[in-house]
């Protein structure tokens, strides 16, 4: 079906660590040989994707020369320039080099704090010049295996100074540039600070310019905590702070599994994209996630196309679950409204609060209703595995 082919205006996106995954996991070496960044620009233009994401170490090795730095860069552009590819978002590598072995703002070393600050302004720099219009934080290492290491106060103050120092710097810069925070409950740190969505939108109260930062839920980790992702996606969605998505799946309670959007709780992934698509959702659909470890290179193709297919076909369900008229009318019948409770609703007023002391209720009748929720979920699964 034409529909169901993915095109740059449908705003999929991947990260070079996504498709660029050589399949290294902490009991195996790689299985695939890795990729340049504009080797990887150009299979996710194969497969019809918009954008491409990098953290700084991505596009550029830690050790790298400036002269080495500016020729992948040269590449980079090149292939960039050459498929019509953006790069939507960047973030900073704050995780992998034994420097943050104990964190990165948050660390209790302040060269090492220091040092994060530097590379991620330099990082900043580095995704702005690229066009980048989101930065991400994903704090890796920002947690403790032990607390009788680390003070969890201090942490969040020393997050929150840096938070406000990088605002500052954007505003200085006059970049146009959002930030968006990326919870996580654990790994690679034994527990992280900031453990899920709803923490992130608490902290970001918090800052000094809220206005300038929002999240980046992903699924699996919200799913590794084992609470439902899209009740997260929607409280930022309200908050006006769903400035990006991380889309993958994963089992409940195991290890960061960062599997094919769609490929383990389709009814969660469903009612995600559904709820994008009927909110109207305009941020850029970035899968982060990887191919198995058993894939080849058709693999890691198989494997991009499958989240980008899947997402549109859940965008086509969510359509006709909006159409179907059974379903509709059921729920039509669920929110009846008659309007004779209007009058308690809405601000206070103590005429209100009289009136509603007052008032008489059937609370066995009301009890006893019931409300058919069994038949619209069995209608949503009969939809979702073809039958209707
Ligand atoms: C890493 C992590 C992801 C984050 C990336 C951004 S890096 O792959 O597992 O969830 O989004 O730093
Ligand atoms: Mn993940
Ligand atoms: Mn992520």
């Amino acid at each position: 079906m034409n529909n169901l082919v993915p095109r740059p205006e449908h705003q999929f996106t991947f990260g070079l660590w996504t498709v660029g995954s050589t399949g290294r996991d902490p009991f195996g070496a790689p299985t695939r040989e890795p990729k340049s960044p504009a080797e990887l620009v150009h299979l996710l233009a194969d497969v019809g994707a918009y954008g491409v994401n990098f953290h700084d170490n991505d596009l550029i090795p830690i050790d790298a020369t400036a002269a080495e730095a500016e020729a992948i860069k040269k590449d980079f552009r090149k292939a960039l320039a050459e498929t019509g590819l953006t790069v939507p978002m960047a973030t900073t590598n704050l995780f992998y080099d034994p420097v943050f072995k104990d964190g990165a703002f948050t660390s209790n070393d302040p060269k090492v704090r220091a040092y994060a600050m530097q590379k991620t302004l330099r990082a900043i720099d580095l995704g702005v010049e690229f066009g980048a219009g989101v930065y991400v934080f994903w704090g890796g290492r920002e947690g403790t295996e032990s607390d009788s290491s680390k003070n969890p106060v201090e942490a969040i103050k020393r997050n929150r100074e840096a938070m406000n120092f990088f605002c500052e710097y954007a505003l200085d810069q006059g970049y146009n540039l959002r930030f968006a925070l990326e919870a996580k409950p654990n790994e690679p740190r034994g527990d992280l600070y900031n453990p899920t969505t709803g923490h992130m939108l608490a902290f970001i109260e918090t800052l000094d310019h809220p206005d300038m930062v929002g999240v980046n839920p992903e699924v699996a980790h919200e799913h590794m905590a084992g609470i439902n992702f899209m009740h997260g996606v929607a409280q930022a969605w309200e908050a006006g702070k769903l400035f990006h998505i991380d889309l993958n799946d994963q089992y409940p309670g195991r290890y960061d599994q960062d599997f094919r959007f769609g490929s383990r709780d389709i009814k969660a992934a469903f009612y995600l994209v559904k709820f994008l698509e009927d909110v109207g959702y305009t941020g850029m659909r970035h899968f982060d996630a990887h191919a198995y470890r058993t894939e080849d290179d058709a693999g890691v193709k198989d494997f991009a196309l499958g989240c980008m297919r899947t997402y549109l076909i859940l965008k086509e369900k969510a359509d006709q679950f909006n159409q179907d008229p059974e379903i509709q009318s059921l729920l039509d019948e669920i929110n009846a409204d008659d309007g004779s409770m209007t009058p308690y609703f809405g601000a206070y007023s103590s005429g209100k609060a009289k009136a509603l002391k007052e008032a008489h209720f059937d609370r066995n009748a009301m009890g006893a209703r019931g409300l058919q929720y069994e038949r619209l979920d069995q209608l949503t699964i009969e939809l979702l595995l073809g039958v209707r």
